[in-house]
């Protein structure tokens, strides 16, 4: 299972809005058959790897990270490949809350008179899956938040100037971080201050043969301040609008109207929205404000932290912009999730302490 699962992560920068399943078939304590889910539309882990292990996989056990399918959608049912196949047991880490699949897959391998055993490394393909899972039982997408900052917690001069606070290691490593989430999330502040193009231009997200493709684009913008000219409406990509205001859109732009909230608009109803389209996880790289209603609103899963051997002094810009709290019994709470040093910089991932 612990192959499965790094199989499953080749896949991660391609297979949105389906899971990066990864499957091992395994003969007589021997690999007999390996695949991964690389991109929707294309066969899933499952029969690629009955597909390798051929004739073998007769009377083998079947490691896969998550509940094999029972359904037509792109492609067919896996558990029909795996019961043609003779396959004498399937080891799942979950099951599948695909409301098409939802267990149904299980029962109709139990029903071929297949032995069924799940929770293998659950907690580990909960991490490897847990966009799909966040979408499929929550409604809405895995958010996490990622800033970078100097050793006393500054992001920008006063001036505004910012570029390449942190080392080569951290801006290639956000790269991926784009393309494993699928989707990335700003703000009008940082369209207008640095109209960044938010593709992934790091080559190793194409990591063995495996596909890549360019995450979905999201900016949000209360008062639809943003000019059509901005590099985030660059073909290439899903490209989404969040605004309370009218105006006219730029070809190949989804304008989708949501209800303010306070200075900016209702997250809550965003994300509820970028799950409708299939968004599973969405990476935010903004500027202090929309970090700090993020954080206000409790949207933010996990926190990566990418902090530089720097100091920018008490009147560059601060983290994220958050009212303090009026007692410290009120402070936002996180947990260390790792510390590790990344290149020059640290790398610090954090998720909420009321998890
Ligand atoms: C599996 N193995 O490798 C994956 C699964 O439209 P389709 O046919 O690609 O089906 C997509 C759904 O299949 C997806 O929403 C999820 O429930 C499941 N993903 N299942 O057996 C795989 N990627
Ligand atoms: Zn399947």
């Amino acid at each position: 299972m612990a192959r499965a699962l790094e199989l499953g992560a080749r896949g991660l920068c391609g297979s949105h809005p389906n899971p990066s399943v990864g499957c091992v078939v395994l003969r007589d304590g021997e690999i007999v058959g390996e695949g991964f889910h690389a991109r929707a539309g294309q066969p899933h882990a499952e029969p690629l790897a009955l597909a390798q292990a051929g004739a073998r996989a007769r009377g083998a056990e079947l490691f896969v990270t998550l509940e094999p399918c029972a359904h037509h959608g792109r492609t067919p049912p896996c558990v029909d490949a795996v019961i043609a196949a003779g396959v004498r047991k399937v080891w799942a880490a979950l099951a599948d809350p695909n409301p098409d699949v939802d267990g149904g897959g299980f029962a109709r391998l139990r029903a071929a008179g297949i032995e069924v055993e799940v929770g293998l490394l659950a907690e580990q393909a909960q991490r490897l899956h847990r966009g799909f899972l966040s979408r499929m039982r929550r409604g809405r997408p895995w958010l996490t938040l990622k800033l970078a900052a100097s050793l006393d917690g500054r992001t920008a001069l006063a001036n505004g100037q910012s570029r390449w606070i942190t080392g080569s290691a951290a801006r290639a490593e956000v790269h991926r971080r784009r393309a494993e989430a699928g989707a990335v999330l700003t703000g009008i502040g940082t369209v207008l201050a640095d109209d960044p193009q938010l593709t992934c231009r790091e080559s190793s997200c194409a990591y063995r043969g495996s596909f890549l493709r360019q995450p979905d684009r999201i900016v949000l913008d209360a008062d639809a301040r943003a000019p059509a000219t901005a590099k985030v409406w660059a073909e290439g990509a899903r490209r989404f609008w969040f605004t309370a205001a009218d105006g006219p859109t730029p070809a190949g732009v989804e304008r989708i109207a949501v209800p303010r909230a306070g200075s900016g608009l209702d997250l809550g109803a965003v994300l509820t929205e970028l799950a409708r389209r299939e968004v599973n996880e969405v990476l935010a790289e903004c500027g202090p404000t929309l970090a700090g209603g993020l954080l206000r609103s409790a949207c933010v899963d996990e926190l990566v932290l990418y902090l530089a051997p720097s100091l920018l002094g008490h009147e560059a810009r601060p983290l994220v912009t958050l009212p303090g709290p009026e007692t410290l019994e009120q402070r936002l709470r996180w947990r260390w999730r790792s510390v590790e040093r990344l290149g020059e910089d640290l790398r610090l991932v954090l998720e909420p302490d009321s998890l």
